[in-house]
């Protein structure tokens, strides 16, 4: 790992007062749930995510997705946070961060204890029924009942016709409004903005780093790979977000 990369990181870090995060799949990797665009282990290997996570799709087959989470999600709930979740705390607790602007849907941000999390794209944990609107707060218990074997597992036990989807923002669905406005606000007003994570291609990744930057932040992308934001950051990592991590002393 390049040492003076790792130490430009530290002195951003050092000298910043109003940190954001910002983490995709690729931030959840090293807790052992795959992404999607990694190629090998990325879900988009197998499928077309587009296709079976879009709300178009669900309504008209709702197994499909459930088919799908069986092998995509169910290693979400058994997961434990990383070097990169507890870093957010830390800063957290040393009162530097402004927030994490997530779009992961693993929840482990909030597990490893961060207040100021943004969950732009929902959670796995809760779902409602798309037709009553009953919440549920066991979509564990749904996707395994599914893959037991009851094909009726995300049938709605209120309404008994419409379908339980997890709470996640399915394509063709609109991103939540607060947490876009929190998103925008955290991008907007901080001094560091830091990547992990991301191949920064999905809205609202895509447009973060560039709202942050225009603002005059400093901009850090730490991703395996080349993202399409890389030509505007200060300071752009090619390795494991937690090897990175792990190297710095907060
Ligand atoms: P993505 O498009 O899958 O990209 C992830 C990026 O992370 C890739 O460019 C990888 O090269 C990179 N990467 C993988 N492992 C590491 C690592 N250890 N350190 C640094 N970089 C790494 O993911 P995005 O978040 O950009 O795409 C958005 C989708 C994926 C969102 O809608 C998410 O909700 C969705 N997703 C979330 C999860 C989760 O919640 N953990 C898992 C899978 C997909």
């Amino acid at each position: 790992m390049d040492s003076d990369k790792i130490n430009k990181l530290q002195e951003l870090i050092d000298t910043s007062k109003k940190i954001t995060i910002f983490t995709g799949a690729g931030a959840s990797t090293e807790s052992g749930i795959a992404d999607f665009r990694s190629p090998k282990t990325g879900l988009w290997e197998h499928v077309n995510p587009e296709e079976v996570i879009s709300i178009g799709s669900f309504k008209r087959n709702p197994e499909l997705f459930y088919k799908f989470s069986v092998d995509a999600f169910l290693p979400m709930f058994n997961a434990k946070p990383n070097a990169i979740h507890e870093l957010c705390t830390k800063l957290e607790q040393k009162d530097k961060l402004l927030g994490v602007i997530t779009q992961n849907i693993d929840m482990l941000h909030q597990d490893a204890g961060t207040k100021k999390v943004y969950p732009v794209h929902g959670t796995m944990k809760t779902s409602t029924c798309i037709r009553c609107g009953k919440r549920f707060d066991n979509t564990l218990e749904i996707i395994e009942k599914f893959r037991d074997g009851d094909d009726k597992a995300y049938l709605c036990p209120q309404c008994n016709v419409g379908f339980i989807k997890p709470d996640i923002v399915f394509f063709g669905e609109m991103l939540p409004e607060y947490e876009l406005d929190k998103a925008e606000f955290a991008s907007y007003n901080c001094d560091l903005f830091i990547s992990f994570g991301s191949s920064l291609t999905v809205m609202p990744a895509a447009m973060m780093p560039t709202l942050a930057k225009r603002n005059g932040a400093k901009l850090v992308i730490i991703n395996l790979t080349p993202t399409s934001s890389d030509d505007i950051a200060d300071l752009v990592i090619h390795e494991k977000g937690g090897e990175v991590v792990s190297k710095l002393n907060i």
